[in-house]
């Protein structure tokens, strides 16, 4: 098949599922055309089954906005003519459903008719398309959408409690490529994060207030009261500064290393012993999966989509959002003796397997098959 993926190319996790789902299905002998505004940061190598086609907006001052979906929804247009595309599949309802939906009924002037799998991600849903200002616009563009898919089963519940949908939902989880995940770091640098006989924790998001980044610094404080262990940020965002406040005034910053951005989370992954997830909201919880795919067992709340990753007693525990008291409780349980974190640490990767990439991508190509189908 011919596919166009249209994504947000950032460090997001809607991007990294974009990316990976392309790279899965290039691999199986598909086309995959990724179209967006910059090359999505996990798509490292083209191939000859990969392409990539940049929307640009020229800037033109006497616009206050940049009309971007307008530059998208033509860009989407003039490909799938050139490339013969088959099957749109957007990520995210706004703005990518909405310009795919213009796309397709631009082609349909020209006879040329093409189906648009929209999935949800959460985001889209549950913290910006629900504002009255985009509200119909998200109803607008999933219920125009040939198929629909959610990244949870309680995304889906949310979608249809918060707006008035008349599609049917399909629920194709995030996927992680497990064998790739085990084990995949030779020169895993353990010493230099830590001493031997303390235990290393990490957090991983674009720290934003929807992740909750200061619980995590709370959390962690009560554990290296307890256990010596080091506190590993992974990412950049608006709550960086607050946070590394907080360190201070907890005289904990020579046990906190914010690290930034990083394209190689696998490599601190393979010395961690505890992963913290305590967002508000989190519709899957990706940055989870990946820990626990990599033998790493999480702490996190039960919030959205979370309790059907994080399995409670076996790959981690879930606590009520900002029960920071019993999350450090529980991670001290975890981290108690070797034993039982190593115990934790399989099943982690025991829960992470039913997400492997080759249980989860064929759902999508089954989805596509019908989308063509029904059009
Ligand atoms: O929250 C993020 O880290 C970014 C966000 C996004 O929009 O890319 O992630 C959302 O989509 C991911 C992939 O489906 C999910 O795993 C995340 O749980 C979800 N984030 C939220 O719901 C807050």
């Amino acid at each position: 098949m011919k596919i166009a993926i249209v994504c947000y190319p950032t460090f997001g996790g809607s991007g990294v599922v974009a990316t990976e789902l392309g790279l899965a299905l290039a691999e199986q002998g598909h086309e995959i055309h990724f179209i967006t505004y910059k090359q999505p940061v996990r798509l490292e190598l083209l191939s000859k089954n990969i392409h990539f086609h940049e929307v640009t907006v020229p800037i033109y001052p006497l616009f206050h906005y940049q009309p971007y979906e307008l530059a998208l929804s033509s860009k989407l247009v003039d490909m799938v003519k050139l490339h013969k595309i088959e099957v749109l599949h957007v990520h995210y309802a706004i703005p990518h459903a909405y310009a795919g939906y213009m796309a397709k009924k631009m082609l349909a002037e020209e006879n040329i008719f093409i189906p648009m799998v929209t999935t949800l991600h959460g985001t889209d849903i549950t913290l910006v398309g629900n504002h009255p200002f985009y509200k119909p616009a998200v109803t607008f563009s999933i219920n125009n959408s040939d198929v629909v898919t959610s990244v949870s089963q309680s995304l889906k519940e949310d979608t249809l409690r918060l707006f008035d949908i008349k599609k049917e939902i399909h629920v194709v989880p995030n996927f992680i490529d497990i064998p790739k995940k085990i084990n995949p770091v030779t020169d895993c640098q353990r010493d230099l994060m830590a001493e031997k006989h303390e235990r290393i924790i990490t957090h991983v998001s674009n720290l934003r207030k929807v992740k909750r980044v200061q619980d995590v610094i709370e959390i962690f404080d009560r554990i290296q009261q307890k256990t010596p262990s080091k506190l590993i940020m992974v990412g950049e965002g608006p709550e960086r500064e607050s946070c590394e406040k907080l360190c201070e005034e907890k005289g904990i910053s020579e046990k906190v290393m914010f690290l930034g951005n990083s394209n190689e989370v696998d490599k601190i992954l393979c010395f961690t012993d505890l992963f913290l997830l305590p967002s508000e909201k989190e519709s899957f919880g990706l940055a989870a999966l990946e820990a626990m795919a990599c033998g790493v067992p999480v702490i996190s709340s039960n919030t959205g989509g979370l309790p059907e990753v994080n399995i409670q007693g076996v790959s981690g525990y879930l606590s009520e959002v900002g029960n920071v008291e019993e999350m450090a409780e529980n991670a001290l349980k975890i981290l108690d003796t070797d034993e039982t974190l190593n115990a934790f640490k399989k099943q982690a990767i025991e829960s992470a397997m039913v997400y492997d990439t080759k249980k989860v991508v064929p759902m999508y190509v089954k989805l596509y098959k019908m989308a063509l189908e029904k059009e």
